[in-house]
């Protein structure tokens, strides 16, 4: 496989990071493009604590045991976002595949469970049985190559060699890296290996709508710019509430019985307890989550139920009763909306999927020649 070749033969020495975990897995290869994150963590709690409506950034709810809640979370029956989104997948991986080229890579924005990812995987493989198995041939024109990118150093790392282990004859190459930051370094690689590969991003989860919809707007041009005329996006987005889907559906998939989401949330201070040394009183303080129709948004956060003040990062926080701090917001999405996203920063929608109670979307769009009204962003 001469393309992957290339492509590991540009790799950084990566010997100490590589499996010894794994010790299964002969050739697992790992990228870590990342650096140590506590300062920004102390840095921007001190911030978000400080300002005027309090805040945490969401992509410090998962760290290992954050990351474990939300796996959770995906089981809950209140929570019907990831089966809704396997249905999808497991209905319409053959007519994905369908849509890219022979000689494609699989990149992966976030490293979940895998079982979504497994049917594509799957079906890449079935489209190369058949191919070979119809033209007589036993070699493999294609290149297949699947690069999951996450920030989370040891979900990634399990969740790639699981794959690995189950899909042997597809080469795998773990990005430990911010999305866009990962999917630039993949883009450089293609570049230095003269490969023709059509890139598949997929973006799984409704991931997106962590994003508010200007950072939404920002991250698909940014996406755009990386990404050659033809490659191709294929995105997960939760519908909004309206006729279809009620708002006691959203308000239960984020308010669960078994209080996972809240804990989940509350997790987030338990962080900052441990890492930054903060003495937090955590009891003060309990989970809210609520949608928002005219903004079309979940908003989480956590209430204080108690005048408290604390130290952190050498600064002093005083909260008031009642007072929240902003923790994550979930965007919800009809069509339209999509629409206008894609066309504005370079993406041509060209099929959108739903589950059969039409609760959630799966898009494909491809890669236009120009954004066409970029600069009204
Ligand atoms: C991982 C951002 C898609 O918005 O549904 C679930 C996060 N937070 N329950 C979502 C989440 C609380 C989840 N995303």
């Amino acid at each position: 496989m001469l393309i992957f070749m290339a492509f590991a033969a540009t790799l950084p020495d990566t010997a100490a990071v590589v499996s010894h975990s794994l010790p299964h897995i002969a050739y697992l290869p790992f990228i870590h493009l990342r650096g140590d994150e506590r300062d920004s963590l102390s840095e921007d709690a001190v911030r978000g604590l400080r300002a005027e409506h309090k805040f945490l950034l969401p992509k410090y709810l998962y760290d290992k045991r954050g990351s474990e809640l939300f796996e959770q979370i995906t089981e809950l029956p209140e929570y019907y976002l990831t089966r809704a989104e396997q249905e999808i997948i497991d209905r319409h991986a053959g007519d994905i595949i369908e849509k890219v080229q022979q000689d494609c890579w699989l990149l992966e924005l976030g490293a979940g469970s895998g079982k979504k990812t497994r049917r594509l995987l799957q079906a890449l493989e079935e489209r190369r049985k058949n191919q070979t198995a119809s033209s007589k041939r036993d070699d493999n024109n294609d290149n297949i190559l699947y690069i999951p990118i996450d920030i989370s150093e040891e979900f990634l790392r399990e969740s790639c060699a699981r794959l690995q282990a189950e899909f042997s004859a597809i080469p795998m190459q773990a990005v430990c890296a911010d999305f866009l930051q990962g999917v630039e370094y993949v883009v450089a690689e293609r570049n230095i290996a003269g490969s023709q590969a059509q890139l598949l991003v997929y973006f799984p989860g409704s991931t997106i709508g962590n994003l508010t919809r200007s950072e939404a707007a920002t991250f698909f041009a940014n996406l755009r710019r990386l990404l050659r005329k033809g490659d191709v996006l294929l995105l997960a987005a939760d519908m909004s509430a309206g006729e279809i889907k009620s708002v006691e559906t959203l308000h239960a998939a984020y308010n669960d019985a078994e209080g996972v989401t809240a804990a989940f949330n509350l997790n987030i201070l338990h962080r900052l307890s441990g890492e930054l040394s903060a003495r937090i009183p955590l009891e003060c303080y309990k989970h809210v989550a609520f949608y928002n129709e005219s903004e079309s948004r979940v908003e989480l956060y956590l209430e204080s139920m108690a005048y408290n003040t604390f130290e952190i990062g050498g600064a002093r926080v005083a909260i008031a009763a009642g007072e929240r701090i902003h923790t994550e917001y979930s965007h919800k999405f009809d069509t339209a909306m999509i629409e206008t996203l894609a066309s504005t920063t370079g993406f041509a929608l060209e099929t959108a999927w739903q589950d059969s109670r039409r609760y959630f979307s799966v898009y494909f769009f491809s890669a236009t020649d120009a954004p066409s009204v970029e600069e009204t962003l």
